[in-house]
């Protein structure tokens, strides 16, 4: 799939007028060579398990969509969504809620999971909401978010800004910034295994940053290829121990997600290669990557892949598989019908909002706009029955890539 990728190029090109948007559009081009630079140097770390790679799943079409509900962008090019994670409900009605990043508007929305209805909008400097991480004790007890914005200036310098907000209003518990131009502080951020921790990324090195103050406890730490683009999958093999995923760099034309075992925090020393899922030609299977807890009872963790270049139904209208962590087969497939509908460029469990037993998940996909643009469409849709149970949502849920 070609097409999301020119997207942000023609994005940043369309905005390239607008200074604001422009730095956008340049943290987002250093973020993708970034994601490709790191995921060159994977390749050749990993090179050695392709021996126990298993090979490519045949996936299998499911039901059609259930969709509980959809909010598009307000306009085109604005970002919406370019993050999304769950969130554990806070307004009382039993559903956990989604928060949001709208980039291009330095805005961060928390919106119901139940119906999409907007609880609450907050704003920061530029690039606010490039990453976000859920915080689940991060406010006296209660849940919060960190927003990390890696253009943010600070005396006429661009170190980058990460901020820690409470939920679900959004009032700023306490920020930080870079400490030097270029810093690029907020470039990733991962909770620490160790609770109450966060590691945040900037442009030559990570610290670790206690959560409660939002004060330093290691600063200087290098920066690890394995480390800052792991995403952390759940325990799919059941030894017990998280394992985590990556995907082929978007840029680079191939199609694939790895899973390999053992700790994401420890993954410069990675376990074995668990399963190695290929997409078909230009799909961009691995474009977003997700936990999705044990979906089939089997006691193991799922996982949940986007390939919004999948032409199954039209050119480009995407696909999402769901899989399984255990035996690497395709517990469900959705996909799009519309051409260059794009379904799957973000994905990510919600929880079960209805109390039914079977999963809702977040997903995105884009719609042609009446000027002939292209619009985010955020939905929310139930999986097809399934054999399993649900899961609580996924504290540490990391981010998909845009
Ligand atoms: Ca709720
Ligand atoms: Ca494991
Ligand atoms: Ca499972
Ligand atoms: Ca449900």
């Amino acid at each position: 799939m070609r097409t999301v990728w020119d997207r942000v190029r023609t994005w940043c090109g369309k905005r390239a007028s607008d200074t604001s948007a422009s730095a956008t559009c340049a943290l987002l081009a250093c973020a993708l060579l970034f994601v490709s630079t790191a995921r060159a140097a994977e390749e050749t770390v990993g090179a050695g398990d392709d021996d126990r790679s298993a090979a490519a799943a045949q996936l299998t079409e499911s039901a059609p969509l259930e969709v509980r509900w959809s909010v598009d962008a307000d306009s085109a090019w604005n970002g919406f969504a370019h993050r999304v994670v769950a969130v554990p409900d806070l307004d009382g009605d039993g559903s956990p809620e989604l928060a949001l990043s709208v980039l291009a508007e330095r805005a961060v929305e928390i919106r119901s999971g139940r119906d999409g209805a907007l609880l609450s909008r907050f704003t920061g400097p530029e690039s606010f909401g490039f990453e976000l991480c859920v915080v689940p004790g991060g406010a006296q007890g209660a849940v919060a978010l960190l927003v990390a914005a890696p253009m943010a200036e600070s005396g006429g310098l661009v170190g980058g800004r990460v901020s820690l907000h409470a939920l679900p209003g959004g009032e700023r518990l306490w920020s930080r910034s870079g400490d030097a131009p270029g810093d690029r502080l907020g470039s990733s951020l991962a909770l620490a295994s160790d609770d109450g921790f966060v590691r945040v990324s900037s442009a030559g090195a990570a610290r670790l940053i206690e959560l409660a103050t939002g004060t330093d406890v290691e600063s200087d730490l290098p920066l690890l290829p394995w480390w800052r683009d792991a995403l952390p999958i759940g325990d799919v093999d059941g030894d017990g121990r998280a394992d985590f995923a990556r995907s082929a760099s978007p840029a680079s034309g191939d199609t694939w997600t790895r899973v390999w075992s053992g700790q994401a925090a420890e993954a410069s020393q990675a376990g074995a290669l668990l399963h190695q899922f290929t997409g078909e030609g230009d799909d961009s299977f691995g474009w977003s990557v997700a936990p999705v807890g044990d979906l089939d009872g089997d006691g193991a963790d799922d996982l949940i892949v986007g390939a919004p270049g999948d032409d199954h139904h039209a050119l480009d209208a995407g696909a999402v598989h769901v899989l399984s962590g255990r035996s690497g087969q395709p517990l469900h497939v959705l996909r799009g019908s519309l051409a260059e509908e794009h379904l799957g460029a973000t994905v990510g469990l919600l929880g079960d909002i209805n109390a039914d037993g079977r999963a809702e998940i977040f997903v995105t996909s884009y719609l042609h706009d009446n000027t002939g643009s292209l619009r985010t469409r955020l939905s929310v849709v139930t999986l097809p029955e399934s054999r399993g149970t649900e899961r609580a949502v996924t504290q540490d849920h990391a981010p998909s890539r845009l």
